[in-house]
């Protein structure tokens, strides 16, 4: 038995190292620091004149900031491919206690005459009486760590790191459930919506050599037919591009109504999910937890993580063409809230934690407000007000945003907002 003091230390332990996402040194924390910006206006168009209807956004100046995108910040990416196939390796008509149907699949395909297989685990309600509505997002450490359920296949793939379970970069048998605290299963399921995940490192493995054994290795092309070095995508593009396979999945099940498909993804997987939803006009709603620099959060403020920064940690993430804007973000020929108008007229959501100051709450927060003008071309409200709503105070319509307590992490509070705005905007 440990003393009543170690008891104690231990209990408090999880908390005092969730409020620690301690400040990194020599990055900036504070509002009166920020160097002043100017942001690229999203309705201006290249040639300067001004983009004032939807159809012009949809019919020309989409497509710039889309190429912008592509060019500057994640790079382009294959098209469909041709050989693409579906394999159910395993259903069971009573997981979860009688809750949900479980399906595993593989989503088969070939690049330059390799074989390629990403695992998809999907729960199917019950209670549905008709396709249902999906929840997809990413996992970081298996499809097994998502939930105890011991009928959920072990990934046999590369683990980046070695804890919660792995061990020599593979999960064991203990890693099952893992990330459960990120995915009510059950919640979701009772909601009516189906659940479905992948492994991004089925994909590509999360490091900085993990194209030679991810699809980065497999395609020479663009979707146009241009040559396609690996440095002219990224892993968050190859991440993005496998999850419209599984959209190109649910499009063969009738089981999931392929219209209703939300995109969640937390961190670096919340920028794949925002990239995703850019790139692939099939995802219905997408979602955007505490994803940060490179994601939801303007490149041009400085706070917390910087361009600089990210590419220094992660050069694998983008581009070769975003290093050029290392410590020169005002260059960039777009800014993040571009990326969320490249989401419009779709609902949206901008999620960030008070304590994640490295992912810049409130860089998040004015980079959804900024793409807000976007969404009122198509008539939509976006978030709806002028500054940063108080703690765990949801607004927005078509742009929902919150800021809730705590640290770097998918909550409960986090999808009962979730939830709630895609029963509002899918029901
Ligand atoms: C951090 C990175 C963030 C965020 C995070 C994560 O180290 O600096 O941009 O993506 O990782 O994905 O967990």
């Amino acid at each position: 038995m440990p003393s009543p003091r170690l008891a104690l230390l231990f209990a408090l332990l999880p908390m005092l190292m969730n409020t620690a996402d301690a400040r990194k040194k020599g990055f900036i924390y504070e509002e009166s620091e920020v160097p002043a910006y100017t942001l690229p206006d999203p309705l201006a168009a290249d040639d300067g004149s001004a983009v004032t209807t939807a159809s012009q956004w949809k019919e020309s100046r989409r497509a710039e900031i889309l190429n912008h995108f592509e060019q500057s910040v994640y790079g382009r990416r294959p098209g469909k491919p041709e050989a693409l196939e579906f394999t159910v390796t395993s259903e069971d008509e009573n997981a979860l206690g009688g809750l949900a149907r479980r399906k595993q699949l593989s989503v088969l395909f070939e690049g330059g005459g390799r074989p390629f297989a990403v695992h998809v685990l999907l729960y199917i309600p019950n209670s549905a009486n008709g396709p249902a509505p999906v929840f997809i997002g990413y996992n970081f450490n298996g499809n097994h760590s998502i939930h105890a359920d011991p009928g959920i296949d072990l990934s046999k793939s590369w683990m980046r790191k070695n804890d919660n379970g792995n061990a020599n970069h593979r999960a064991t048998e203990s890693a099952r459930g893992a990330g459960s605290s990120r995915w009510p299963v059950e919640t979701i399921l009772k909601r009516g919506y189906a659940v479905a995940t992948a492994y991004y490192g089925d994909v590509e493995p999360d490091h900085a050599n993990g194209w030679k054994d991810g699809i980065r290795s497999y395609y020479e092309t663009d979707a146009q037919g241009h040559a396609l070095k690996r440095e002219n995508w990224s892993a968050i593009t190859a991440w993005s591009w496998a999850l419209s396979r599984i959209v190109d999945y649910f499009e063969t099940d009738s089981d999931i109504d392929a219209e209703r498909v939300a995109l969640l993804g937390h961190s670096r997987l919340g920028k794949t999910s925002l990239w995703a939803g850019a790139t692939d006009e099939r995802f219905a709603i997408i979602i955007s937890n505490n994803s940060g620099c490179g994601g939801a959060a303007l490149s041009r403020r400085s706070f917390g993580e910087t361009v600089k920064q990210i590419n220094t940690s992660f050069p694998h993430w983008f581009n070769s063409s975003f290093k050029a804007f290392n410590g020169n973000e005002g260059a960039l020929p777009v800014d993040q809230h571009e990326l969320i108008a490249l989401l419009a007229p779709r609902p949206v959501y901008v999620a960030s934690a008070v304590e994640d100051e490295w992912a810049d709450p409130n860089g998040e927060f004015l980079s959804a407000k900024a793409a807000s003008p976007v969404y009122e071309l198509f008539g939509k409200k976006g978030v709806g007000v002028d500054m940063q709503p108080p703690i765990d105070s949801p607004v927005g319509d078509f742009i929902g945003y919150h800021v809730r307590s705590g640290g770097h992490a998918v909550t409960d509070f986090d999808w009962a907002q979730y939830l709630d705005f895609a029963d509002r905007h899918l029901k």
